[in-house]
């Protein structure tokens, strides 16, 4: 399957259109769900083109678990989880509705359960 150059990571990424920044370096981008499952719901999205994880190179991989890690223990902080979950879908029938490869990145506690999507 081939990149859509407009979908909307791509226009984050460009600044075309707005989003909640929350951390980024070189590689990769960390920015707020739009629609957050839990409270501190993030995303994190290699800077490069890549459509999903069956078409990621190694480097964009490795850069997006380093950052992956690096906010799944800062949101650990930030919101007093005890646990958190990440998430990542593939294509449509894996349940992908963006076209560009993120990861989901949920702060959680015992007892509680994600919010329904949308
Ligand atoms: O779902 C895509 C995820 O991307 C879903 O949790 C909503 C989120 N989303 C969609 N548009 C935006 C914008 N503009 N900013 C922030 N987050 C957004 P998936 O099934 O993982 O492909």
């Amino acid at each position: 399957m081939s990149y859509d150059n407009d979908n909307i990571f791509a226009k984050i990424l460009r600044g075309e259109i707005p989003s909640t920044r929350v951390y980024e370096d070189e590689e990769t981008l960390v920015f707020m769900d739009i629609m957050p499952r839990a409270d501190g719901h993030c995303l994190v999205i290699p800077k490069t083109p890549c459509r999903n994880i069956l078409d990621a190179a190694p480097g964009q991989m490795n850069a997006c678990m380093a950052t992956v890690q690096k906010i799944a223990r800062a949101v650990r902080e930030a919101f007093d989880a005890e646990g958190v979950t990440i998430q990542q879908f593939n294509e449509a029938a894996g349940g992908q509705e963006v076209f560009h490869l993120h990861f989901h990145v949920l702060p959680r506690r015992e007892g509680e359960s994600l919010r329904p999507p949308g």
